[in-house]
């Protein structure tokens, strides 16, 4: 049995999950040197929500931090989350801007890309994984883990088919997404054997600790022969985030699974971010509810973040008595679309139309843009069939989308880059603009501003962003 390796998530997701994705590079930058020494497998450093939140809040350079973390990494793999045609952001974009972002991401500092599509429509990863080979990098392509209340649809044989056909793809590992941590342990224990006796390449497992399962499951899906796990160090772990780095190690340490890593180098790593932490949680950045364990996603098989989208939207409406009701409609909801994993943008999706049906009264007698865009096929093949007569109550004669969605759109890069040309400092800027619009226009006057020093116009810019 060959050694586990770790994928440390301090640098993406573990401060996504714990304090909205606010860790700043200067934050950051300190402690690259012990984490490229510690010999994990890869740092996951980059992603959508790193992304926008150096644009949006952080006044700073998404390019520029991948930049200076690589050149303080130099050992260590880089690793990114990638959402297929998505991009980083929202919607499909063109296969020129995909290309080009793929090939801008690995020339800054990235090796590994774990690329994803919400509905698992393989045709949305095409694109990417093709880019992602062309420039030499390694394509992790991973399948998004749900469950379904009587597990007709994502049986263990969905997701092996799925990994299969993306193995065929070309893709270098697969990676089980559990975005909502929703994968229990013996589950885990049977998805990892049977994707290990179905394709030939390393099998990789992100979970989350929310509903508290995660070191459990992580620790079955290594008895299964999972080759690499994702875990964050302990000031950063548990609650919404990974389970922590220093207890998996020291589980592993001395049994065949042994990830080889030195426990008192990680002590070094938590005594850096203990102090960050303890600033996270005064600043009310680090809120101690993220960190209790919640069954809630288990109960409802909604993940923790929707839960608490749908709180604040029925709270808005003055409805916060219809929780109960709303959830109840989720899973209806959920069906009558064709079944997609509830992540980002499907989860925001169905739960903005759950409430809807639910405070309008009346079913599907209010629907959203996006609910329509869903059902018409603009994000791609729900895994299972949506009824015509559901499809023609939502979007009536409307012809619906039934090729790979990007094949409709017309090549975008050279249109972007002429509607900017007054704030190209650096190639990469276009597909800043590309995917946050409005908010890397904000960022593009603040940078400048700063640049020619005009401190004061600087000054206000941060505070727009801040407010
Ligand atoms: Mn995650």
């Amino acid at each position: 049995m060959s050694k586990v390796k770790i994928t440390e998530t301090v640098l993406r997701d573990s401060h996504q999950s714990l304090i909205a994705t606010r860790m700043t590079t200067e934050e950051m930058l300190p402690i690259i040197d012990k984490l490229d020494k510690v010999g994990y497998h890869s740092l996951e450093a980059w992603g959508g929500a790193t992304f926008d939140s150096c644009l949006r809040f952080l006044n700073e350079d998404p390019w520029e931090r991948l930049r200076k973390i690589r050149e303080s990494a130099k050992n260590t793999k880089l690793q990114m989350l990638f959402r297929g045609q998505n991009i980083l952001g929202y919607r499909h974009y063109s296969d020129d801007v995909v290309e080009y972002f793929v090939q801008k991401s690995i020339a800054n500092g990235i090796d590994i890309l774990r690329i994803f599509d919400a509905l698992n429509d393989a045709r949305n990863l095409e694109t990417a994984i093709k880019a992602t080979i062309k420039e030499n990098g390694h394509v992790q392509a991973a399948i998004c883990y749900t469950t379904d209340p009587e597990n007709k649809i994502y049986t263990t044989e969905y997701f092996t088919n799925y990994a299969k056909t993306l193995e065929n793809m070309g893709a270098h590992s697969i990676c089980i997404k559990d975005m909502s941590g929703l994968l229990k342990p013996y589950d885990a224990y049977e998805l990892v054997k049977a994707l290990k006796e179905t394709v030939k390449v390393p099998i990789q497992l992100h979970t989350h600790y929310t509903s508290g399962l995660a070191s459990m499951t992580l620790l079955k899906a290594i008895e299964a022969g999972v080759d690499v796990v994702d875990t964050a160090i302990s000031p950063m772990a548990m609650g919404t985030s990974q389970p922590p780095t220093e207890s998996l190690v020291a589980t592993l340490a001395g049994t065949e699974y042994d990830t080889g890593i030195d426990l008192g180098q990680l002590d070094e790593i938590t005594k850096y971010f203990t102090p960050l932490r303890e600033k996270y949680l005064a600043s009310g950045q680090l809120d101690p509810k993220m960190l209790k364990v919640d069954v809630n996603a288990l109960i409802y098989q909604v993940p923790g973040g929707m839960l608490s989208n749908l709180v604040s939207q029925l709270k808005q409406a003055g409805k916060s008595d219809k929780l109960t009701e709303v959830l109840e409609e989720v899973p209806r909801v959920r069906a009558d679309s064709g079944y997609a994993p509830l992540v980002t943008p499907s989860s925001q999706i169905v739960g903005t139309q759950a409430v809807f049906n639910v405070i309008g009264g009346e079913r599907y007698k209010m629907v959203t843009k996006e609910f329509k865009g869903l059902v018409q096929g603009q994000y791609g093949k729900t895994p299972v069939d949506i009824d015509p007569e559901f499809v023609k109550k939502i979007i009536g004669d409307t012809e619906r989308i039934t090729c790979r969605p990007a094949d409709n759109l017309a090549p975008e890069l050279d249109e972007l880059r002429a509607k900017i040309p007054q704030y190209l400092e650096q190639d990469e800027d276009v597909l800043s603009y590309a995917l946050f619009e409005q908010v890397a226009l904000k960022f593009f006057e603040y940078r400048k501003a700063k640049k020619y020093g005009l401190d004061s116009e600087a000054d206000a810019a941060l505070g727009v962003h801040n407010a």
